[in-house]
């Protein structure tokens, strides 16, 4: 018995709870399921190898034989199945009969059917029982896109989570296993692009010895559906091609970038395509010889199209010389440019007009630039949501911009803006830039994987809910015990509330502190350039706080469509938690409920903190169902995400009392 202990200890030892497994938690093979489950019809291809072993790896239990073929071979037609809908990515799974014997058929294309395995186990590991099983589901958005923000000598830029997942140095002779785990958890969202470099990119990456590096990594995600991009740096034909110029009108720039794709793509077959950020933060661009994004976009477009690659152009951009209001630029610049882009570019939108602050209305370029396939940017890592320590689950996020009424044609959503529906584009994309770095859980922390899974979850099928894809993650990764779902479910839906309400309720935006953007810092004003100091945002004194964005203001109402700009120029019929983005009001503004705008601001900084608290309290129930590991580190993040609510919520408040001379009313707790 006592070798038998061994045994056991050694094979807990092994499958330590330190989060690596991600939401792919398999249990260990038993005995009675050694025997093999999968049987694969037809060519055996690099991605229907990934699938089968990955439904080996996993062996669910009860499941019986699988069988993956694809939806034109003759064993599937025979049964006449709904397939004809799937399209390059759905799948179908379903528990069938094939010569006289029951299996589980996994059809569609090889990536339908890589998507559909995935699928299935996600299904079983959800609770499901594993017989009479009928999913069927294709993607909404074409391309579902991963931004790593990773340089070159490994620091990730707004990374949290340890240095950059790539090992440029031993790239690309030595292949880490962990790239073929990056590729199965993205796989298993259905993720299907990844952006290597960051887009404040340095020229390097696309020289020789690193496209060689990127090309190692693409044949490992290739099996599993995931093309590779590279962030380029504009002015690559001076600095790397040694030409005068970068000019995208000069027939010798666009004869570089042209070589330089043919080269790529000599590497790389199936290279995906080039994201660029231009002109913006210093970044060189098309500006700098006096034309367009639109001239330097379709410059770079004309140079991967033969290829069959498309080009992503940022539209993040914002200049000193326009400081009226920042949030304006993006749209007074691109707007116009609507119907002069190649048709294999897309334009890459920020979810928000601002920067991924934790709450901002929706960009007014969605739905204003219908010859032009839009695709929304999300900020998976957390650079104003506390960094990897504080628990916010932003699947709540996503979905709000996700959801929004575009109030133009008809009550359009964002969504149907962003999957090409709305405007009949054939091309569609989503981006998140990653959170994922070497730390052993990937992310930082137990909870942020929950925001790389939501993002690659809603990029799938933006309808899903926040609630449903909570569930589903903390089945896979905690475990299915209801009462444990109840709690941890529960608190990941109340927490990207409370980090709105600790840090800037009401609308309020960008009131970080300067540089690293982790704690308050309301009360910064002597930054170079005046959209960079928070009181640029708040606006805030002795009389009121806001920023008027009406006719009296600013006017960036007027970017949204006739319906919606209506809505937002009243105070009265803003929403609520947008009141001050949209207008300055006076500290004594009577809210709906008929409590002042004050005594609302404060209710909400004590709610966020009191919020913290109750996550605290809840995730102690959580202790005899959760493995230590894992629940110890989680624990002690939210022990320092309570200590810096009241941080946040402490330094605004005296702040503003600083201002408005204003006290606390009354039964709210006093700063500690
Ligand atoms: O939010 C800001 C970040 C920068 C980032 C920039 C961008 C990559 O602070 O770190 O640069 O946005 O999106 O380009």
């Amino acid at each position: 018995w006592y070798l038998g202990l061994s045994l056991l200890a050694c094979a807990t030892a092994a499958q330590a709870e330190d989060g690596y497994r991600l939401w792919m938690r398999y249990a260990p093979a038993t005995a009675s399921q050694t025997a093999d489950p999968v049987t694969v019809r037809g060519e055996q291809t690099p991605m229907l190898a990934a699938a089968a072993a990955e439904l080996r790896r996993a062996n669910p239990a009860g499941l019986g034989p699988v069988m993956l073929a694809h939806a034109n071979d003759p064993a599937v037609t025979a049964l006449r199945l709904p397939v004809a809908t799937l399209g390059d990515e759905g799948y179908l799974v379903r528990s069938v009969t094939i010569d006289g014997r029951p299996v589980t058929l996994v059809t569609g294309t090889d990536r339908g059917i890589l998507y559909g395995t995935f699928a299935l186990l996600r299904h079983l590991a959800t609770g499901a029982a594993p017989t009479r099983i009928d999913l069927t589901s294709r993607p909404r958005v074409g391309l579902r896109m991963l931004n790593h923000w990773d340089n070159l000598d490994g620091v990730v830029e707004r990374g949290y989570a340890g240095r950059s997942l790539w090992d440029w140095w031993t790239l690309p002779d030595y292949r880490d296993p962990r790239y073929t785990d990056y590729a199965r958890a993205n796989a298993s969202l259905g993720i299907n692009g990844t952006v290597l470099n960051n887009v404040n990119a340095k020229v390097e990456s696309l020289t020789p010895r690193y496209i060689a590096k990127a090309a190692a990594l693409a044949d490992i995600f290739r099996p599993y559906g995931i093309k590779v991009y590279l962030s380029a740096r504009f002015s690559a034909p001076v600095e790397l091609g040694g030409l005068k110029t970068a000019n995208p009108k000069d027939p010798a720039v666009a004869a570089w970038w042209a070589a330089k794709s043919d080269e790529i793509y000599r590497a790389i077959p199936d290279f995906g395509g080039f994201l660029v950020k231009a002109n913006s933060e210093g970044q060189p661009g098309p500006r700098d010889y006096g034309a367009s994004h639109a001239d330097g976009a379709n410059m770079l477009a004309a140079a991967v199209r033969p290829h069959g690659g498309i080009v992503l152009w940022r539209a993040f951009v914002y200049a000193d010389t326009d400081p009226n209001d920042r949030a304006k630029q993006a749209y007074d610049e691109f707007k116009p440019l609507d119907g002069q882009f190649a048709k294999n570019v897309i334009v890459q939108v920020k979810n928000g007009a601002l920067d991924f602050q934790p709450r901002e209305p929706f960009h007014p370029l969605f739905g204003a630039m219908p010859r032009t396939p839009i695709a929304p940017e999300f900020q998976i890592t957390k650079e104003y949501l506390g960094f990897a320590t504080h628990l916010a689950y932003l699947a709540p996020l996503f979905s709000e911009t996700l959801t929004a009424d575009t109030h133009t044609r008809g009550h359009a959503r964002v969504s149907q803006v962003i999957d090409g529906s709305l405007d009949r584009h054939r091309l569609s994309a989503i981006a998140g830039v990653a959170n994922i770095g070497d730390s052993r859980d990937w992310t930082g922390s137990s909870f942020n994987q929950a925001n790389w899974y939501a993002y690659g979850r809603l990029a799938w099928d933006p309808s899903l809910t926040p609630q449903a894809i909570a569930r589903e993650w903390a089945m896979q990764t905690f475990g299915t015990d209801p009462k444990l779902l109840d709690t941890v479910v529960a608190m990941m839906m109340a927490s990207r509330e409370a980090v709105v309400d600790y840090t800037g309720p009401l609308g309020l935006a960008h009131l970080m502190a300067t540089g690293h953007h982790y704690g308050p810092g309301p009360w910064v004003a002597d930054l170079k350039r005046p959209e960079w100091n928070p009181v640029y945002y708040h606006r805030a004194d002795a009389a009121g706080i806001g920023f008027d964005r009406t006719k009296t203001g600013s006017k960036a109402v007027a970017q949204y469509a006739p319906g919606l700009a209506k809505l937002y120029a009243d105070p009265k019929t803003t929403p609520e938690n947008e009141l001050l983005w949209f207008h300055h009001l006076p500290w004594t503004y009577r809210m709906a409920s008929g409590a002042t705008l004050w005594d609302t601001l404060v209710q909400h900084y004590d709610r966020g903190v009191a919020t913290v608290d109750t996550l605290r309290t809840q995730w102690q129930q959580t202790k005899p169902l959760v493995d230590p590991e894992r629940w110890q580190k989680t624990d002690e993040f939210l022990a320092v995400q309570a200590r810096e609510a009241r941080w946040w919520r402490d330094a605004s408040l005296s702040y503003w009392m600083s201002l408005n001379n204003l006290p606390l009313p009354a039964g709210s707790p006093p700063p500690a």
